[in-house]
């Protein structure tokens, strides 16, 4: 096998490809994406990826292949069977729209962004916009509540995405595109679906780093826990969720546009247990799937 074409080494791109930025990759012969079960030695990355113009993740894969079910029978645009040749991740495709779950938290989500900004680089897909559909704990609104974040903040209630690398702390922005989150805001509007604007803190686990009261340590008194979401509140935080920072940090060094669209689960001023029961549980899931497939099948009208 031939070398595959080359990554530009100074990472510059303004032809609207998704952009990967590592000169090692020029002097792999292969590249197998791991957690897909896919190499570009087995898979013709341009021929079944090539004209991918949307992807939506979210966390759990029966929910994405719900999500890209339900989106099929909106769309009358035929599904895919599952693309991914490992249990890791799920992946979907309806059209142009690619339906991948990432997992809980940034770890695992990074693992899956990379291998997927990979494959959109190789597949030479151009004008990508990633959106992340998920759930989260909202902050002053109604529980079932769609929140559009217009900005990200880590545990530090700053806009970046940090990372250990090399023994140390790699910091770099993780900001979110604006005429997409004004899009989708709109789309939720026009769908009668009620929806925020806000921004949403990434925490680094659901308990402790959410300031909850229930997890099964806690060295923190209710008192504090009530400052830290007056804190959030002020800082224009509407929602708490694990994956913002890293998704908006991803998006930005992959030259896509990212958005982030999750239903709040609860208001966290009344509590922390997730109490919802199964019909309330499901009517909150389809809330921001419904105003992405509406935005959607907008754009492909246009397409
Ligand atoms: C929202 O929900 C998950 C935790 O329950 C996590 O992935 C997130 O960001
Ligand atoms: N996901 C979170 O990360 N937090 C919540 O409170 C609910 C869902």
């Amino acid at each position: 096998m031939t070398k595959q074409q080359e990554v530009p080494k100074d990472g510059s791109n303004d032809s609207g490809e998704v952009q990967v930025k590592n000169p090692h990759l020029n002097e792999q012969i292969d590249d197998v994406l791991y957690h897909f079960g896919l190499a570009r030695s087995d898979t013709n990355f341009p021929e079944l990826f090539g004209d991918v113009k949307y992807v939506c993740t979210g966390g759990s894969p029966t929910r994405i292949k719900m999500y890209a079910e339900l989106f099929s029978q909106d769309s009358g645009l035929p599904l895919s069977q599952n693309l991914s040749r490992s249990d890791r991740f799920v992946m979907f495709k309806t059209g142009a729209i690619l339906w991948v779950n990432h997992g809980m938290g940034v770890p695992s989500m990074s693992i899956m962004l990379n291998e997927c900004i990979k494959l959109l680089h190789y597949a030479h897909a151009r004008d990508v916009s990633f959106i992340r559909i998920g759930t989260s704990g909202g902050i002053d609104v109604l529980p079932g509540t769609v929140v559009v974040s217009n900005g990200t903040l880590n545990g530090l209630f700053e806009e970046a995405h940090t990372q250990y690398i090399n023994g140390k702390i790699v910091k770099r922005e993780a900001k979110l595109n604006p005429e997409l989150a004004k899009e989708l805001y709109n789309s939720g509007v026009s769908e009668n679906l009620p929806v925020a604007h806000g921004k949403t803190l990434c925490a680094d686990d659901f308990y402790e780093g959410q300031m909850r009261l229930d997890g099964a340590f806690c060295e923190y008194d209710v008192n504090e826990k009530a400052d830290f979401i007056a804190r959030l509140k002020d800082n224009g935080v509407r929602n708490i969720e694990m994956e913002a920072t890293g998704f908006a940090s991803f998006t930005t060094r992959a030259n896509v546009k990212g958005a982030i669209i999750c239903v709040a689960l609860l208001n966290r001023l009344n509590g922390d247990q997730v109490t919802l029961d199964k019909a309330t549980y499901i009517d909150y899931e389809l809330r921001p799937f419904k105003l992405v497939s509406s935005f959607l099948r907008g754009k492909i009208a246009q397409m």
